[in-house]
């Protein structure tokens, strides 16, 4: 049993100069806690709600005071001085007091802290690694990072309609070299784009931001870069199409290359994209709501990729039975404030690792220096983290502390979940 002696929430910033909150909960035992939560650009109805202040005139109306004040009244009357067997018993407590579907009383940022910021103290108090007092393996598999290196859409001001590029280093010794590979190309992509004249100003995950002819030309410079760091076969593809975002009545609009898609096209792109470059994963690549559409999508492409859905599963396991019960889900991003607490984020990993579905760990746009994904995506042998790019320290802090997991785990490591 764990006693909790004290829990306190204050207001601090994220990556992009939004306020977030920080809990601090010390249980009886001294061991100590800390947790921020981050925040998502490309948001969807489902994920659990971020409580703002709407208060215009602190932060444009992004103010966390009210999620502050939950923590430090209601949820600290709650929980001080009561003792709890491990973190499930303190979310069902948290979500029980908050009875709302998407955790709207208390604001899932605030449940989500003071879950996080629990698992650290009791980790610290069994004197454990997150990973491991969360994981209980005897083994751990180091996730290939997708590195997030250009983008469009919600996350620029490009006229790039697809969210994300990511590189995936996969042919390595190990975790710390995928790392260096990532980098190298990174580097080498910015001597590319600027030889063009192009952008190479970094933006909200640190990735480049030009604009281009074509949605395409953004895999062709990235190919470009892959192969001027001496990596092609080493490094693989990956896309966040985030196609709800530009998808209205039947129509994929990529506006920034004058181009209109109906379903069939943008699948019958994608299938020519994956015949032309390493692509291993495709992310939203139909919209919500065009479900005959993701079927189709489903049965062209399932053998070959990973077909990863975010905005629709939202890390809820009630969604994610429902898509599984259907035979028409192969892998899913998770996102710990997408549902908003420690205990059910690890559900539905376990749901889907049970389906023999991929489950990726991802930060969100908005991110902070923690560090907590890092050790969750080791905790449940994910085998894949999405964490940004090799650039700026809210997304290498992720990268750096599984650099230190690695060497700490030493040839407990494992590498290379297929
Ligand atoms: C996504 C994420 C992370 P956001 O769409 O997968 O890259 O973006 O946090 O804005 O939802
Ligand atoms: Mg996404």
């Amino acid at each position: 049993m764990a006693e909790i002696k004290s829990v306190y929430a204050r207001e601090v910033l994220d990556s992009r100069w939004n306020p977030t909150v920080e809990v601090e909960l010390t249980l009886a035992d001294w061991s100590f806690g800390r947790a921020i939560v981050p925040s998502g650009a490309s948001t969807w109805v489902h994920e659990a709600l971020e409580l703002r202040d709407w208060d215009k005139s602190r932060y444009l109306g992004k103010g966390t005071l009210t999620a502050v004040k939950n923590v430090n009244t209601d949820i600290k009357a709650a929980i001080e001085w009561k003792s709890f067997a491990n973190y499930r018993e303190l979310d069902k407590l948290l979500i029980e007091l908050d009875w709302t579907k998407n955790k709207s009383k208390f604001g899932a940022n605030a449940i989500l802290w003071v879950s996080m910021a629990f698992v650290v103290a009791c980790a610290k108090s069994e004197n454990k690694a997150i990973y491991d007092y969360v994981g209980e393996w005897k083994w751990h598999i180091l996730p290939y990072p997708m590195m997030n290196i250009l983008n469009g859409w919600s996350h620029a001001d490009n006229n790039v309609d697809i969210q994300e590029f990511m590189v995936v280093p996969v042919w390595a010794p190990n975790f710390r070299e995928w790392l260096r590979y990532g980098a190298e190309v990174f580097h080498n992509l910015k001597a590319i784009l600027k030889a063009r004249w192009l952008a190479t100003s970094v933006w909200d995950e640190w990735w480049f931001a030009p604009n281009l002819w074509s949605n395409e030309e953004a895999l062709q410079v990235i190919v470009e870069a892959i192969e001027k760091a001496w990596y092609t076969w080493k490094i693989k593809l990956a896309l966040d199409v985030a196609s709800s975002e530009f998808y209205e009545d039947g129509v994929y609009n990529l506006a920034g290359e004058w181009r209109k898609f109906n379903a069939s096209e943008l699948c019958g792109l994608f299938e020519d994209w994956c015949n032309k470059y390493p692509i291993i994963s495709i992310e939203d690549g139909m919209a919500e709501d065009d479900f005959e559409w993701w079927k189709e999508m489903n049965s062209r492409l399932w053998d070959k990729i990973m077909l990863v859905w975010d905005d629709l599963f939202v890390t809820n396991i009630e969604r994610l039975q429902m898509w599984i019960d259907q035979n028409l889900a192969n892998s899913i991003l998770i996102k710990l404030n997408q549902i908003g607490s420690v205990s059910e984020t690890i559900d539905a990993i376990n749901l889907a690792h049970e389906h023999g579905m991929r489950a990726i760990v991802s930060h969100r746009s908005g991110e902070t220096e923690d560090t907590f994904i890092a050790d969750l995506a080791v905790a449940m042998n994910t085998g894949f983290i999405k964490t940004g790019s090799a650039s700026r320290t809210d997304r290498i802090a992720k990268y750096n502390q599984l650099m230190r997991i690695e060497e700490k785990l030493g040839d407990k490591a494992q590498y290379g979940k297929k």
